[in-house]
């Protein structure tokens, strides 16, 4: 990755990985979410209407536990990118997109998240289509604040559902000159396939991440490492240091 080289426009896609380190379990490692679960029994439409208790308890756990934990020097790393780049780079921007349903992000100083497979902290209203900022459990089936029907379920994006604010992305994508993966399995679609669409429009692509990914074959760079180390590292080099 040329260090000199002037980007203008950054497209930052995150995964479970980024968070690991503010012990947040990531999905698919040893001891991983769906380790403990399987997935189409508690991350997908079939799997709640089948056994909506077992469903709302899993994201109920989780949705307790992000309150708990703490942004790593990787978001603030992340926060701090966001707000130097247009000094740096006038007219740049950093568009951020995560896969994560956690709020440490915004905690670590970044504005305008694309969460592109909902949040921990919103729950959706599947009688009246309305959205809520929720910290409290789902399993005891509270009223919507809006209809006051017992109809709320995670705001988050399951196996065979849309993710959100797709034609958002894909616009971003297509003014980037610099990509970057962080803390990612490349397992899931559409996001794995972001890193493709990039390439095509001749974006720079830079992966960060503990191991080795699905898609790493797709990136002009891998740096590997813990998020809360090659990120900050990374984020100097691009300010200047
Ligand atoms: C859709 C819910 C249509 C929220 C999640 C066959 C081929 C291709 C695609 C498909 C297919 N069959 C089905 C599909 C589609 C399917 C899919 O991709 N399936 C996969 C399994 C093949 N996708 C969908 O259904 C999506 N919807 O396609 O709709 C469409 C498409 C486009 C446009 C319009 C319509 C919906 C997918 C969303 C599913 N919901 N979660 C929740 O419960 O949290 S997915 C789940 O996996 C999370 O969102 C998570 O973010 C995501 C990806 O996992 P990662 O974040 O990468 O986490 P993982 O544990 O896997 O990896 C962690 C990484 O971090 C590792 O690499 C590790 O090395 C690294 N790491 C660990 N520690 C550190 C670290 N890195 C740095 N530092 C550390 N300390």
């Amino acid at each position: 990755m040329a260090a000199m080289q002037t980007y203008r426009n950054i497209v930052i896609l995150t995964g479970a990985g980024v968070s690991a380190e503010s012990g947040i379990d990531t999905f698919r490692s040893a001891g991983g979410l769906w380790e403990q679960h399987r997935v189409e029994d508690v991350a997908t439409p079939e799997g709640f209407a089948r056994d909506p208790d077992l469903v709302l308890r899993f994201y109920d756990m989780r949705r307790a536990a992000i309150q708990t934990k703490a942004p790593n020097a990787a978001h603030v790393a992340l926060g701090r990118l966001e707000r130097e780049w247009p000094k740096r780079v006038p007219g740049g921007t950093v568009t951020l997109v995560t896969q994560n349903v956690d709020d440490l992000h915004e905690r670590g100083g970044s504005l305008g998240v694309i969460h592109m497979h909902g949040e921990h902290l919103t729950v959706w209203c599947t009688a009246c289509d309305t959205r809520h900022r929720w910290t409290g459990p789902l399993a005891d089936r509270p009223p919507c604040p809006e209809c006051a029907v017992p109809a709320l379920r995670p705001d988050v994006v399951w196996f065979g559902e849309v993710p959100y604010r797709m034609e958002e992305i894909f616009a971003a994508l297509s003014e980037a000159d610099l990509f970057v993966s962080i803390g990612t399995s490349g397992a899931v679609y559409p996001a794995a396939g972001f890193v493709r669409t990039a390439r095509e429009i001749g974006a720079q692509a830079l992966e960060l991440n503990l191991e080795r990914s699905q898609g790493s074959q797709w990136f002009h760079e891998t740096r590997l490492g813990p998020a809360s180390e090659i990120v900050p590292a990374w984020v100097e080099e691009l300010l200047g240091g």
